[in-house]
């Protein structure tokens, strides 16, 4: 993968979506999200042959669009319908073990501290995913809140290594998490619960600029 296309990461699934997740997956698509990641899980979440259904609508579209399509923590899954990769987090299956499973695919782990980091980089993963960056509601087994401090600390020790804030990123902080030197943004509810979800995401490219 390449660094750019951290650049505006969208997170979502069903639970998170007031309209068809289609549907807004295909209006940030519009809006200019580069990566797309099917995170179905907490109260509500589709589970067997209704989950895969939709995973691989969801797929189609990103393949259409042109940009990665990534499960979160359902390595099964990834590996059934061949996505372009995995998000695991530290509770997860190790991304040493992963990255045999699904062969030649993105994996992206979450790190909340420069050991982690450094221990990721080690077992081989692609990206990482780090925060959170401020407070978030959407997700509630959290550590405690990071800021921008890890992230700057991150790119300063290894500056080519692809790493993506996350948590609490709005359209407001968004140019904070960059200029810290993060490839880029990721979000759930910035882009899901927006009135307009092609525009969140367009604001959300101009923290770039
Ligand atoms: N970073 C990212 C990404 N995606 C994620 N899903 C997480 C962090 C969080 O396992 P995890 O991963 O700690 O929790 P959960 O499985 O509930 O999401 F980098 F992609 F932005
Ligand atoms: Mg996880």
């Amino acid at each position: 993968m390449r660094n750019e296309q951290l650049a505006v990461y969208f997170i979502a699934g069903t639970p998170n979506c007031p309209r068809p997740i289609e549907t807004i997956l295909q209006e940030a698509i519009a809006g200019g999200i580069t990566m797309f990641q099917f995170r179905e899980k907490g109260k509500n979440a589709l589970t067997g042959a209704a989950k895969k259904q939709t995973a691989q609508r969801l797929q189609a579209i990103c393949r259409e669009a042109g940009i990665p399509f990534i499960v979160n923590d359902d390595i099964e899954l990834a590996v059934d319908i061949g996505a372009d990769g995995v998000h695991i987090g530290q509770e997860d299956e190790a991304a040493s073990i992963v990255r045999e499973k699904l062969k030649g695919g993105i994996v992206g782990v979450s790190v909340h501290t420069m050991e982690e980091f450094e221990q990721a980089i080690k077992d081989g993963a692609d990206y990482v995913g780090t925060g959170p960056v401020y407070a978030t509601a959407t997700k509630t087994d959290t550590r405690p809140v990071a800021g921008t401090g890890l992230i700057r600390r991150m790119k300063e020790r290894y500056p080519q290594f692809p790493v993506v804030g996350i948590g609490g990123i709005t359209l407001e902080n968004a140019e904070e998490v960059i200029e810290a030197g993060a490839d880029g943004v990721s979000v759930i509810t910035a882009i899901s619960l927006a009135e307009n979800p092609a525009s969140a995401a367009a604001l959300l490219q101009n923290s770039f600029l």
